[in-house]
This record gives C-alpha cells, sequence and structure tokens, in this order.
C-alpha cells in the first residue's frame, strides 16, 4: 500500500498535518512538538518545507524528523532544491491558481529526476492559492495573484480540473501566517463538487478555525506557525 493511500484514503476522521519549516524552529521546540505530536491523535503526520529555505540542511532535519517519529514525513517543497531522500513521499505541487509557468511546469520538471533517484513517493497535488488580504510569502515568492477569496466559482473552477487532470489531492492554500484563513463557503463548494481528499491551511491558529474548517468540508488541515509559536497547542485538540 502506497503512503498516499495509508495517510490520505484511510477513511479516519479529520486529521492534522504539523508543518515545520527547517529554518523557523529552533531545536528544543522542535523536540517538544515532536513528542505531543507523536503522543496525540489527531496528528496524522510531518509536511516539511519553506517558501525559501535559507540556512538549514534538510537532509540533517528530516533525518533527526524521521528518529523521533514513526508518523509519516512528507516534503512540502517550495521548489525543486528542497527535496531529501530521507523523508517518506513528497508532495508532488503544481501552483495551479497561478499563470507562472515556472510554478506550474518548470519546478515538476526539474524535481522529476531527483524524486526518481531519491525513490521518493510522489502524491500530485494541486496547490490553490486564496486571498487572504495580504501579501503572503508564497504569492511574492511565486510571483502569482491568488484567487479572489470572494469567487467560491473560480475555486471550484481550479479544483474540479485539478480533479479531471488526474491530481490525488487539493490543498486550499490561504498562505503562511495567513490574516484570514480560506472561507468556509469555499472549502464547501471545493468538498462538494470535487472528490479527492481535501487539505486546507494557512492562517488556522485557534481552536475554533481548525473545527471551522474541518466542519466546512476539510479532510486535513496544516498548522504551521502556531505550533512553532507554541508546541503545546496540538494538545488541546485532541478530543
Ligand atoms: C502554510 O498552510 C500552511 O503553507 C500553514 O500555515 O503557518 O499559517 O499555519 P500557517
Amino acid at each position: 500500500m502506497s503512503l498516499y493511500e495509508k495517510l490520505f484514503l484511510n477513511g479516519e476522521k479529520k486529521r492534522v498535518l504539523v508543518l515545520l519549516d527547517p529554518d523557523k524552529i529552533g531545536e528544543e521546540k522542535l523536540d517538544r512538538l515532536i513528542r505531543n505530536s507523536n503522543e496525540s491523535s489527531i496528528v496524522a503526520g510531518f509536511l516539511v518545507g519553506s517558501s525559501i529555505l535559507i540556512s538549514s540542511d534538510l537532509d540533517e532535519f528530516v533525518r533527526k524528523v524521521k528518529e523521533m517519529t514513526k508518523k509519516p514525513v512528507v516534503l512540502f517543497p517550495g521548489s525543486h532544491s528542497q527535496l531529501t531522500p530521507y523523508a517518506d513521499a513528497v508532495l508532488f505541487l503544481s501552483l495551479l491558481s497561478g499563470r507562472n509557468p515556472q510554478y506550474l511546469i518548470d519546478e515538476q520538471v526539474r524535481m522529476a529526476p531527483l524524486v526518481k533517484k531519491m525513490r521518493l513517493e510522489p502524491i500530485p497535488t494541486a496547490y490553490i492559492l486564496i486571498d487572504s488580504t495580504t501579501a503572503t510569502s508564497v504569492e511574492f515568492v511565486t510571483d502569482t495573484r491568488p484567487l479572489p477569496r470572494d469567487k467560491k466559482d473560480l475555486v471550484i473552477a481550479h479544483a474540479l480540473a485539478a480533479e479531471y487532470m488526474g491530481f490525488r489531492l487539493i490543498y486550499l492554500e490561504a498562505g503562511s501566517g495567513a490574516l484570514l484563513p480560506v472561507p468556509s463557503d469555499i472549502i464547501k463548494g471545493v468538498k462538494e463538487n470535487t472528490s479527492v481528499p481535501l487539505v486546507v491551511g494557512g492562517g488556522l491558529n485557534t481552536p475554533e478555525k481548525i473545527q471551522h474548517a474541518f466542519s466546512s468540508g476539510a479532510d486535513f488541515t496544516v498548522i504551521g506557525n502556531k505550533l512553532e509559536e507554541n508546541p503545546d497547542f496540538i494538545r488541546g485538540l485532541d478530543e
């Protein structure tokens, strides 16, 4: 069974993916966050990545995380340079909301032979950026415009196109540290119109916002900033 099937098609209840940005999280907080996540039934696994990775050794970081947990560790790369054979799989992302060919196909072409060589399992993921009212790093780094947050039909059209093109995961992203998360009517509309697992992230920094994303239709939520700030936050989310 592939990691994709185990992680995303297991029919279990709504779960959280913990985002680790190697540049941003210190050693002490990382240890605490992984220990808490190991004990938490709501945590399905870890994503590792960053819009731009500056100072960290990704190989070493992922090796360390793998030593500390049995939960899956999946790369969430900001570019083809953010790969390591020590992870279990990689979100093979295409930034479908944008019209910048670099993030629609160029990065993927550079990444594909490396993914094969490293024997990483690629998970074809449609990455759809939704406007969160302030500019986010991903928007700036990729030089793309997010989809307007009041244009639900446009987002649904992108998500449907993603499913018809064979993507196996849809990731609705408000951006790291987003002021406003993805609106619930957008999550609901995408969930009702598509049948691939739905991941929602960006700006989910309270239990209420996370619960709201789940009740609107997210199968998985991604939490980054809040857990970097407070690794004990995850404990409060377990039922
Ligand atoms: C960013 O969706 C993730 O790619 C997580 O966002 O850091 O705001 O939780 P936050």
